[in-house]
């Protein structure tokens, strides 16, 4: 890496935003201080350590058998600190339930789980002043072999998974206690028809009840919120999914809950870019799963697409920065999984870093007066700016890799640790 050529670039890049009235070194400050929240499941296939089913279950599906899976706690953590020495900036973990680690070699059921088993996540979250966000796991669990689990018409199943929900909140509220920083946690359940119900109302209406007993528990909203996440269809559940959207944005509302949108769970033509600054006007906050959904919610490591650019810049346009809280949720194992996860990151946080270095004002003047020609000339022009030369050297000042130079480094961490795993 030649520092001063990068530092050449940034200080001509500076002089070709400013002419458009962008200060990029604040624009940079802006950037480091919005948090991206790791999703732990990228690295072992959203395996967990319960060991109990290989399936997954609930219409996802993690394809590929990349070698150098984490099979243990300790090398999840490992890949992640190599992922997080390569992204810039300060970020957060978002832990599943399916991680909790046994104590004293016992593997507990979901519905007794506390916080104890994610005190060494905890931990090591700490001693890296990272925050940490919470899910309970509704999948990939006996109890959920039926399809269904809060909407289940067995009262047995449901009474497990309201317990099961019931232990996360407890969890996420001495999490976020325990770090003093907010927990978010993210329920999403797989519940759903592959063919056509004709009781899609019993169903909504036992999540309901289920959800309300779940949610009964008043928590601190300093160190916990609740999250919902709905979702259009899934494999198996192509004809309904009992936690659709509708469902999900009127039980958010009516009880004070945050709304996570996923950006593979919408119709292929719709996106959620366009749906941030509806749902901000009736919430205070908002949950974000940035995936890539390709034909389908495929979950393919985030790309710095037109999409992934729409979104982080709808973030920053609306000055939404301290109220959307952005999680990442893709998995593939086609590919080096530590490499996945500082892909999929650093294209995140390319795209804020974008959105930060638009003349949005400018913009806005010139829609307001009709004056569209301008509008598109500009946001097209924008693109041919010299933005890499800003992302380059935001690189260079965080301490990481400036460019391609990061996989190297995963290739090395490959040879000498990920081959070496059986
Ligand atoms: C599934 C949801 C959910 C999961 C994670 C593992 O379609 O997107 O968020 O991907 O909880
Ligand atoms: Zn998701």
């Amino acid at each position: 890496m030649n520092a001063g050529r990068i530092e050449k670039a940034y200080s001509l890049a500076k002089e070709a935003y400013a002419e458009f009235g962008v200060n990029t070194d604040s624009a940079l400050s802006q950037l480091g201080k919005i948090p991206v929240s790791l999703h732990c499941w990228q690295g072992d296939d959203v395996g967990g350590f319960e060991h109990s089913t290989s399936d997954l279950g609930g219409g996802i599906q993690c394809t590929g058998n990349y070698p150098g899976r984490a099979r243990t706690a300790d090398e999840l953590r490992a890949d992640l600190d190599k992922a997080l020495s390569l992204i810039p900036g300060k970020h957060r973990l978002n832990l599943h339930a399916c991680y909790a680690e046994p104590v004293g070699g016992k593997v507990v059921e979901r519905d007794n789980l506390e916080f104890a088993h994610f005190k060494n996540w905890v931990e090591w979250a700490g001693s890296r002043e990272m925050g940490v966000d919470f899910n309970p796991t509704f999948f990939a669990h006996p109890e959920a072999d039926s399809g269904f689990t809060l909407s289940s018409p067995d009262a047995g199943i449901r009474r497990y998974w309201v317990a099961h929900g019931i232990a996360c909140r407890k969890i996420s509220e001495k999490i976020g206690a325990k770090l003093k920083s907010t927990c978010v946690m993210n329920t999403w359940i797989p519940d759903g028809f592959k063919d056509i119900p004709v009781d899609r109302k019993g169903y909504r209406e036992r999540l309901k009840n289920s959800l309300d007993e779940m949610y009964a528990m008043k928590t601190d909203p300093q160190c916990h919120l609740d999250a919902v996440e709905s979702k259009l269809f899934g494999i198996g559940s192509e004809s309904c999914v009992i936690g659709s959207h509708e469902f999900y944005m009127g039980y958010a509302v009516a009880n004070d809950k945050l709304l996570c949108l996923d950006a593979g769970h919408f119709h292929p033509t719709e996106v959620i870019s366009d749906k941030i600054s509806s749902i901000l006007n009736f919430f205070d906050e908002l949950l974000l799963h940035v995936s890539r959904p390709v034909r389908w919610d495929s979950d393919h490591v985030v790309i710095l697409d037109d999409e992934l650019r729409a979104i982080a810049l709808e973030i920053v346009r609306g000055n939404y920065l301290k109220r959307v809280h952005i999680g990442l949720d893709f998995f593939d194992a086609t590919i080096n999984r530590v490499a996945a996860w500082v892909i999929g990151t650093r294209c995140m946080i390319k795209a804020l870093c974008y959105a930060l270095l638009e003349p949005t004002a400018r913009l806005r003047k010139d829609e307001l007066e009709g004056d569209y020609t301008s509008r598109l000339a500009m946001l097209e022009e924008l693109k041919t700016m010299p933005f890499g030369a800003v992302w380059d050297y935001y690189c260079l000042t965080s301490s990481v890799p400036v460019g391609h130079e990061w996989l190297a480094e995963v290739k090395r961490y490959e040879k000498e640790v990920l081959s070496k795993r059986g």
